[in-house]
């Protein structure tokens, strides 16, 4: 199964946590880094008394079942010293699974499709970077990620440089 993943930080070396975290992931056993989006930088979403993001997001081919793929990630969002203080609030390291091949799910601790991400600029353009990547056309809730990125007029995203998330492999 393929999966993306949405990657954010705006605490503490925020373009590293990311850096960091696509190693981690890619490390994982059962999970093959495909490739990964250019690296983003926007302003919250939620309270705006907090730093802005980092965000990226990166596709990856893995044999885990959704929820061990869930459970892996939360560890690599512990391990960044990830504190739940407040709801949308900074965090080191958030990991958000974004899609699954086509699998719908609705369970307790895992909903996929990411409910939210389709309101997203800054999951919505790494997503468009990553289709950009494999010439894949993705669909997210029946439509195509242009459909989405044109119904949003209030977010901005910068991005520096072509620098694309990567991961290394040994
Ligand atoms: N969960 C359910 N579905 C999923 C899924 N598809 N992927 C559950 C990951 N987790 C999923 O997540 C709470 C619970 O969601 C998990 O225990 C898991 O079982 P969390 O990350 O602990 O909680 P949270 O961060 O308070 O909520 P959430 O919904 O993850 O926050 P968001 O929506 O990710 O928002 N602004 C900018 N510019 N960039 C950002 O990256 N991020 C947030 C966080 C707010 N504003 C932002 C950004
Ligand atoms: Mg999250």
């Amino acid at each position: 199964m393929k999966a993306w993943i949405a990657l954010g930080s705006n605490l503490n070396n925020p373009r590293q946590q990311i850096k960091d975290a696509c190693n981690e992931i890619a490390m994982l056993e059962k999970v093959q880094f495909i490739s990964g989006s250019k690296i983003y930088l926007s302003s919250p979403i939620g309270p705006q008394d907090q730093d802005d993001f980092i965000n990226g997001c990166i596709v990856v081919e893995t044999q885990l079942e959704p929820i061990d793929l869930l459970n892996a990630l939360q560890k690599i969002e512990q391990t960044h010293h990830r504190t739940r203080e407040r709801h949308w609030g900074p965090r080191t390291l958030d990991l958000d699974i974004i899609m699954i091949d086509n699998l719908v799910i609705n369970s307790p601790r895992l909903t996929v499709p990411h409910p939210l991400c389709k309101e997203r600029l800054f999951v919505l353009l790494p997503l468009l970077d990553i289709e950009k990547n494999n010439n894949v056309e993705l669909i997210l809730f029946n439509k195509k990620l242009p459909y989405w990125i044109n119904l949003i007029h209030d977010q901005i995203l910068h991005t520096s440089d072509n620098e694309y998330l990567t991961a290394l492999t040994f």
